[in-house]
């Protein structure tokens, strides 16, 4: 299924062909008229590379270290919700490919298998050769767990304690979805779970304290005037009035260091500094909340100068190919995530598919990194890039 696929592009192809109406669409949408999820992918194709020549690329390295543990590529996963409607292993069968690259995943709270579960599959896999030369740095695996803020605060910290006991190591605050963005084809198709499938970090928790009955929390359900099913869920558990104070409310009820992700301004960027948040994300949700919210890459620079320094910047949103990481990674960010090609992939064989759409990622990034006439990917800095027509290229002036 995944033979032919030498590209991102073709996974995509494939997945379309594969998955039925109800879970393709509810992956692929954006929100609204959808400007935004199609500016996320080409924004990427303002900016050009100023690749150096002669510069002995035989070696190439693509570790990187995030919030102080090394993982082998700054491509990690992002969270997505449920992954087992591309394949029915869904995030386990992501977990295991996490464990074999060494790379950064985020398990998303929406999963299909709990987050002790898909921990197990992180860590259980059959060793790998994580062959190293005498002063070389180990690399592993690394999970964090990507956390929605319940309106129930018990709720919140008990998944809060569980990503911590379970052996996650960050926990990643989505601060973008107070509630839902409309997705026109999921209120077409009804979106719903299947009867298989649950919403596993759910499970667990104790609906009546909210007055509700556990079925108000069915993702199998939609609203009686039609629609979405994640209508209804979000509704229930998602706290519509977060604002920055709970961060620190989250700071101190979690053992865990905080990463937010959803943040799009400068403002909003130094904001998380005082929060004491460790790293952001730059992230429009993959242009599934607010349309007309600006590209990733676009407003990635303007954060990385904010925060100058202080914390780490990852950014998601539109990478499909190994110059989109080069780009991004040029322009200051230490890391980015992927999160629709892990479904394409997963519905290809499931691990079998998902490895591969990796492992193209990597090599492509390898290839172009060696091209740009870079031997480390953390080498890269502004001076490997040109916006065409921004004042990107009087930044790059100056530094020369
Ligand atoms: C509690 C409901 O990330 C998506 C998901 C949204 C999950 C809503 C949370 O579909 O983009």
């Amino acid at each position: 299924m995944s033979d032919n696929c030498v590209c991102l592009a073709d996974f995509e192809e494939q997945c379309e062909k594969i998955l039925d109406k109800n879970a393709w669409d509810y992956y692929r949408s954006g929100a609204d008229s959808e400007i935004t999820l199609r500016r996320n992918r080409t924004s990427f194709s303002k900016y050009f590379l100023r690749p150096r020549m002669l510069q002995g690329v035989g070696m190439v390295s693509l570790k990187t270290t995030l919030l102080g543990h090394t993982v082998a590529s700054p491509v990690g996963m992002a969270p997505v919700g449920y992954q087992a409607l591309a394949h029915p292993d869904g995030e386990l069968a992501t977990a295991r490919v996490n464990r074999k690259r060494n790379g950064c995943m985020i398990l998303s709270t929406m999963s299909n298998h709990c987050l002790e579960d898909v921990m197990q599959e992180n860590q259980s896999c059959e060793s790998l050769p994580n062959e190293t030369s005498p002063g070389e740095v180990r690399t592993a695996p690394l999970l964090w767990f990507q956390l929605y803020v319940c309106k129930e605060p018990s709720f919140t910290e008990q998944l809060l304690e569980r990503a911590y006991y379970s052996g996650y190591k960050a926990v990643v605050v989505t601060i973008d979805t107070p509630m839902i963005g409309k997705r026109r084809d999921d209120i077409r198709n009804s979106f719903k779970l299947p009867r298989h499938l649950r919403i596993a970090n759910l499970d667990s928790l104790d609906f009546s304290k909210l007055g509700l009955d556990k079925n108000v929390v069915n993702a199998h359900k939609v609203p009686s005037d039609g629609g979405s099913s994640l209508e209804l869920v979000s509704s229930k558990i998602l706290n519509e009035d977060l604002t920055w104070d709970d961060i620190a409310w989250l700071k101190a009820a979690s053992k865990l260091p905080i990463i937010l992700k959803g943040v799009l301004t400068a403002e909003d960027a130094k904001l998380a500094v005082k929060s004491g948040a460790s790293a952001i994300i730059v992230s429009n949700h993959g242009g599934r909340q607010l349309n007309y919210a600006p590209a990733t890459i676009e407003v990635l620079s303007e954060i990385v100068s904010a925060v100058n320094g202080e914390i780490e910047v990852y950014l998601d949103g539109g990478i499909r190919e190994g110059t989109d990481v080069i780009k991004a990674l040029a322009l200051g960010a230490k890391a980015v995530f992927v999160g629709r090609p892990i479904v394409w992939g997963l519905s290809c064989e499931g691990e079998k598919g998902l490895s591969k759409v990796f492992k193209i990622l990597d090599a492509e990034l390898k290839l172009s990194l060696a091209l740009c006439g870079v031997k480390d990917v953390n080498e890269l800095n502004m001076s490997h890039i040109a916006n065409i027509g921004c004042d990107c290229d009087s930044k790059l002036s100056n530094k020369l």
